[in-house]
């Protein structure tokens, strides 16, 4: 046969659009780690049931509210339910999935969720999110949904996919935290450490010293947002990213980036403030400069002693989850050592696991404590490990060297999406995951923020899901590309990423999420 020129460029135009579609339908993130795609596609049914096996009953809520938007009603029942197009399964046979792993299969039956824990329907879910329109997330009536057929089998790498906050600098309120837990959950992560105090702000009430929240509280960085959350909005976030399976680890930083609260309780300093070196601010005078290194507690004090236990033993009474960062970074002291470790042992005593940034490795402290790497100073240590390396997951670097942020100290030029991407595990079994970081010296407001976090965050949550095996940083910016409409759409102020061939829609004004509950 034969076409002529303009004939054919519609063909080919044709083809590039029917292309683009499939790839849209197809794009999970993070990849799972076996996926078949069918030809055919199951269409919707207005009427649905959902059906679900005894225990599931959280899963069946949220998979409610994915699907409501496309059916005129949903119904439940048990798992005995006739004409089931939506299963949730929970089945101990998938117990070698892992906790966190899921099945997932589309066919002309319907849709099969299955998991042996909630977590892994939770996740199941995530992914069917990915499979649906992003005109879902506006949580608005939508006609004509459609799922591709496919069978998935997914579970992590990593039990350890994290998500860091520097509220400290800048405070980013309740409201926002929770629109970014929404957005942490939509890419499988499970782990918020929230960075909660530093020289420029102390963010979290303790009941012993208010004077912390009212007078540190107030500080930030020039530029930034003062603020704290009381114990009851810290609860509340934690209560919000549980049913999103993620889990909260709050960071008292000591005994360095300590200045919020020495400008708030004067005998936390030595005598005539000779614990802070070189002198940027004078108690009670509150610091809003970026500098770093200038001050720690008067560690040998008695009031700094109790001031530590106090201050970890509410921070532990409030947390729900296993583990609290003490911190640890950046403090060039005598008996800095024996100091962390009393930090350490004190987390024990409260009941949980301490966490902190590598330089805690060096003290005497169990072997079950966690050691966050921020650097490729070499770490001598078998203790679990956090991958944070500045050169692959410091967000608060520029995402292209146009964007020049003044945090280039670790990578001039910034991290790309493509070094974070590109990062493979090296090192031993004692890697436990990944978790990026947002410093906000420079990220003073929540645009600025979700411009440091999107998309690097998804190319850091597939880093931690997917075995390096399934990864492939071409296929990744295609997969990526649809991902410009949803997070248009979700409200988010994301980074245009040169390199990916963006698909977008008129972003939305407001932050949305077909999981947010305001
Ligand atoms: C180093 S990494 C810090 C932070 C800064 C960051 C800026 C670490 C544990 N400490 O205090 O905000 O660099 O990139």
């Amino acid at each position: 046969m034969f076409y002529s020129f303009w004939q054919r460029s519609q063909l080919v135009f044709l083809l590039l659009v029917i292309s683009q579609l499939a790839l849209a339908e197809s794009a999970i993130i993070p990849q799972p780690k076996n996926a078949h795609w069918g030809t055919d596609s199951w269409s919707i049914p207005k009427e649905s049931e959902i059906c679900f096996s005894s225990g599931a009953e959280s899963s069946v809520r949220w998979l409610q509210k994915l699907i409501a938007p496309l059916t005129n009603g949903v119904s439940t029942e048990g798992l005995a339910c006739k004409k089931a197009s939506w299963v949730l399964q929970l089945d101990s046979a998938l117990k070698s999935l892992g906790e966190e792993g899921y099945r997932l299969s589309v066919s002309g039956k319907g849709v099969v969720l299955s998991s042996s824990t909630n977590t892994g329907l939770f996740y199941a879910i995530q992914t069917l999110r990915q499979l649906l329109p992003a005109e879902l997330e506006l949580s608005q009536p939508f006609k004509n949904g459609v799922l591709p057929y496919v069978e998935i089998e997914d579970a992590p790498l990593y039990s350890w996919r994290g998500s860091m906050l520097d509220v400290a600098r800048s405070f980013y309120s309740v409201a926002y935290v929770k629109q970014h837990i929404d957005r942490m959950a939509l890419f499988k992560l499970n782990r918020l450490h929230l960075h909660l105090t530093d020289d420029q702000g102390w963010r979290i009430e303790i009941k012993a010293y208010p004077n912390l929240t009212r007078h540190g509280g107030a500080g930030a960085v020039t530029g930034g947002s003062a603020g704290f959350y009381t114990q009851e909005d810290y609860k509340e976030i934690q209560r919000y990213a549980s049913d999103r399976k993620i889990i909260v680890i709050p960071e008292v930083d000591m005994p360095g980036h300590i200045y919020a609260a020495l400008a708030s309780q004067p005998e936390l300093n030595c005598e005539n403030f000779t614990n802070i070196t070189v002198r940027k601010a004078t108690p009670p005078q509150l610091y809003p400069g970026t500098e770093v290194k200038w001050n720690s507690l008067c560690i040998e004090k008695d009031e700094v002693k109790a001031f530590a236990t106090t201050v970890l033993q509410e921070l532990a009474a409030m947390t729900q989850g296993p583990w609290i960062h003490i911190g640890g970074d950046e403090a060039e002291l005598v008996n800095y050592d024996k100091f962390v470790s009393s930090l350490a042992e004190k987390v024990y005593k409260f009941g949980k696991t301490p966490v902190g940034w590598q330089e805690i490795l060096n003290a005497n402290i169990k072997a079950r404590t966690i050691g966050q790497i921020w650097t490729h100073d070499p770490v001598n240590s078998s203790n679990p490990q956090i991958l944070s390396y500045c050169d692959r997951f410091y967000f608060d670097h520029s995402n292209t060297p146009a964007e020049a942020l003044p945090n280039d100290w670790c990578k001039k030029g910034g991290v790309s999406l493509e070094d974070t991407y590109g990062f493979t595990f090296k090192g031993g079994p004692n890697n436990i995951g990944i978790e990026a970081a947002v410093w906000t010296e420079w990220a003073n407001n929540t645009d600025q923020m979700d411009d440091r976090l999107w998309p690097r965050l998804a190319a850091s949550a597939e880093v931690s899901w997917t075995s390096e095996s399934r990864r492939d940083v071409v296929d990744f910016h295609s997969r990526l590309a649809p991902f410009g409409k949803r997070f248009d759409l979700m409200g988010i102020h994301f980074y245009e990423t040169p390199t990916v061939q963006w698909i977008r829609a008129k972003r939305s004004m407001n932050a949305n999420s077909v999981f947010l509950d305001r």
